[in-house]
């Protein structure tokens, strides 16, 4: 069961994040914001997705956990700071008080800074034989270009300037295959690289995670109007709230429905015309389309 396959690889995930966050001679208040964020419980749908990658090419996904958590510290940085003030302004996060609202504006801007750069410091800190200094440096060079100005950064960016005005779906894709589909796509490249894929491997596996990636983001759109807060952790009906363009809003909540399948449908077909053993990513991406938070 998929439920199962997630709690494992959870508490796999959770060990690895909290003694890497422990183990640093850091001033204690910094530790604990860093912790606070980190420990709130999310999904860990980033490293679960390397994890699933690693063991679908036979690989032992234990050799991943670095690179996995360094994906999570990334999405936990960025969650932070766009929870600040002057970004989303929002007071709950993985259902509880944004990082800012416990320590303060200061403390949790620099929490978002340590965990991106211990995000570097843990690929580049890798110690296995199958893994060279070359792979080691590409890979930093990777997680550093999905995580940037070309980026999750890069597309956070376009969609603060993009607030108030009616996007075009086309502007809109781009802006989420940036903001969220780059940091999506970063674990499933790197769970491959690590196991050894070869190039036409990791190309069907990069265009199952875009769709993968948009139709992730296509279901917050339809959660942000339909979810519920308490389940989710966070302020459903925040996007109208804040003016952004959605799927919803742009092509009806029926037509971001069958765009939603549309992705997930062919995200599915990139995935089975490979010959590994997809079953994981098969039921993961499933988790994505139908998930309450
Ligand atoms: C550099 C100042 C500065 C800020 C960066 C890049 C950025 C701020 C924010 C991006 C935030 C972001 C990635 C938002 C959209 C992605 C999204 C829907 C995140 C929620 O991801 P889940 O559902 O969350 O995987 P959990 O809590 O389960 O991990």
């Amino acid at each position: 069961m998929i439920e199962e396959y997630f709690r494992e690889k959870i508490q796999k995930v959770d060990a690895f994040l909290y003694e890497q966050i422990k183990q640093k001679d850091a001033p204690d208040e910094l530790t604990e914001s860093m912790l606070y964020s980190v420990e709130a419980g999310g999904k860990r749908l980033r490293p679960i997705l390397l994890l699933a990658t690693m063991e679908a090419f036979g690989q032992n996904a234990e050799r991943g956990l670095p690179i996995a958590c360094a994906v999570e510290m990334i999405h936990t940085y960025s969650l932070i700071h766009d929870d600040l003030p002057a970004m989303d302004d929002d007071d709950l996060r993985r259902g509880k008080p944004t990082n800012h609202k416990v320590f303060g504006e200061a403390m949790a801007v620099l929490a978002g800074d340590a965990l991106l750069t211990l995000s570097f410091e843990l690929v580049a800190g890798i110690e296995d034989r199958h893994v060279s200094s070359q792979m080691k440096s590409d890979l930093v060079a990777r997680l550093a270009r999905s995580a940037g100005a070309e980026g999750m950064v890069g597309g956070q960016s376009a969609d603060l300037r993009a607030e108030g005005r009616t996007l075009s779906p086309e502007e809109l894709e781009n802006i989420h295959l940036h903001k969220t589909g780059k940091l999506l796509s970063f674990p499933v490249e790197a769970g491959a690289l690590l196991a050894g894929a070869a190039p036409g491997q990791i190309d069907l596996l990069n265009q199952f995670s875009r769709h993968l990636g948009l139709a992730f983001q296509i279901r917050d759109d339809i959660l942000d109007v339909e979810g519920d807060t308490r389940r989710m952790g966070k302020s459903a009906g925040s996007d109208e709230n804040k003016q952004k363009s959605t799927y919803p809003q742009l092509l009806t909540m029926e037509g971001a429905k069958q765009k939603l399948a549309y992705h997930l449908c062919e995200a599915k077909q990139c995935l089975h015309q490979l010959d590994i053993n997809y079953r994981r990513l098969d039921e993961i991406a499933d988790y994505i389309v139908q998930r309450n938070r």
